[in-house]
């Protein structure tokens, strides 16, 4: 049996995506007798309760006078590269090219080519960051440099190297999710507190930002809401939400629509559902739709990044090109109007979260790559 690691994990461990992906893989890494390290600037807000296995190093920034602006970079990669010398740790798994692939480089600087990096890119670092010139060559460098680099879909992999020129090789590690905790929950009396028996409920998670296009879910909705008895449940929090609720109160949906703000407890609220819309302009994989289909619930989205690598066009969901609002909300009365078809793609759905992205699977396919970078059989 090959030895247990000592694994440093760098997220942005107070929002979005990576940072729950990073968390948890790192709970799962320590399950499985790894010894993980997080070096982040607060507790990633996933890791809750204490853990075997698991320890925390806060980076801590100094705010000297002569600094116009306080430099996290180079604490982080001060604090890595301390960490990594006093824990003797085997390897850096940074989530984010930036800046934290930029940090591991340097603090490999430091150590020594013993200690190895990996990068796993998670989509806007690359989609929107990537783009900007100032950086570009920055990031081009941070992958270039780690020991591997892996990507959460094959649309991300060719963005990056139709965006950055690159030519190493990029493993594909799709995200995934723990199946203890998402399967679908028992929701009825929840549900009875938003929508009565016979009304639908549609559900957006986002950060609300304009990517998500949550202009395009209330304008889906209103199609629904038009064809059948329809409640729509909004969760989460960001810049578009005031905006968003403005045009539900100009729509006349107000009495339909409600907003749950940001939720620890997904799975339970995803399980209220009967079809997620994520309308997304990009999504490198999309996290939410797969978190809904691990609780059986298909999602109606767009077929931006690797959306259809994750939902499967007619059997766990329907994909339509971004925009394409009419078409996205006639997808979602088909589905929504009968119930056979329905209970075919929640089945379909559960099967495909459990089998294809289960968090042993996963975790076995990073720790392979781990193990690889070490030179460990
Ligand atoms: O979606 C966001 O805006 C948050 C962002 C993040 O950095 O956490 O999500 C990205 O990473 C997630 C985890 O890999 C993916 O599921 C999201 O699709 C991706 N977001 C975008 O590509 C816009």
């Amino acid at each position: 049996m090959a030895r247990k690691l000592k694994i440093g994990i760098t997220c942005y461990p107070t929002l979005g995506g990576s940072g729950v992906v990073a968390t948890e893989l790192g709970k799962l890494m320590a399950e499985r007798g790894h010894e993980i390290h997080f070096i982040t600037h607060s507790i990633p807000f996933r890791l809750g309760k204490f853990h075997k296995n698991i320890y925390y190093h806060e980076v801590e920034v100094n705010d000297y006078y002569v600094f116009r602006y306080p430099p996290y970079d180079l604490a982080l990669a001060s604090k890595m590269a301390q960490i990594a010398k006093r824990e003797k740790l085997d390897l850096l798994h940074v989530h984010y090219a930036v800046p934290h692939a930029v940090c591991a480089h340097l603090a490999k600087q430091m150590v020594g080519d013993d200690l190895k990096t990996v990068t796993t890119l998670h989509g806007t670092d690359i989609t929107v960051l990537a783009q900007d010139e100032s950086l570009k060559d920055l990031i081009r460098l941070a992958i270039n440099q780690s020991d591997a680099v892996t990507a959460v879909s094959q649309d991300l992999i060719n963005e990056t190297r139709s965006l950055l020129d690159i030519t190493k090789p990029i493993d594909l590690t799709y995200n995934f999710v723990d199946k203890r905790i998402y399967y679908p929950r028992e929701a009825a009396s929840l549900r009875a507190d938003y929508a009565a028996p016979h009304e639908k409920v549609l559900m957006h998670i986002s950060n609300f930002r304009p990517v998500k296009r949550v202009g395009d879910v209330v304008e889906i909705f209103e199609k629904v809401a038009a064809r059948m008895p329809a409640k729509l449940l909004l969760v989460g929090e960001g810049p578009e939400l005031s905006k968003i609720q403005c045009r539900i109160t100009q729509m006349g949906l107000e009495d339909r629509v409600h907003f749950l703000g940001k939720q620890e407890d997904v799975a339970q609220v995803i399980s209220i559902a009967d079809l997620l819309l994520l309308p997304s302009e990009k999504e490198s994989f999309g996290l939410v739709a797969l978190e809904a289909m691990a609780c059986g619930v298909p999602t109606i989205g767009s077929t931006a990044g690797g959306i259809p690598e994750l939902v499967t066009h007619g059997e766990t969901g329907y994909l339509c090109p971004i925009g394409d609002v009419e078409g996205m909300a006639g997808y979602a009365v088909r589905l929504l109007s009968d119930e056979k078809l329905h209970a075919s793609f929640k089945e379909a759905c559960i099967q495909r979260a459990r089998y294809e992205f289960c968090n042993d699977k996963i975790t076995t396919e990073y720790e392979e790559i781990y193990y690889r970078v070490l030179g460990i059989e």
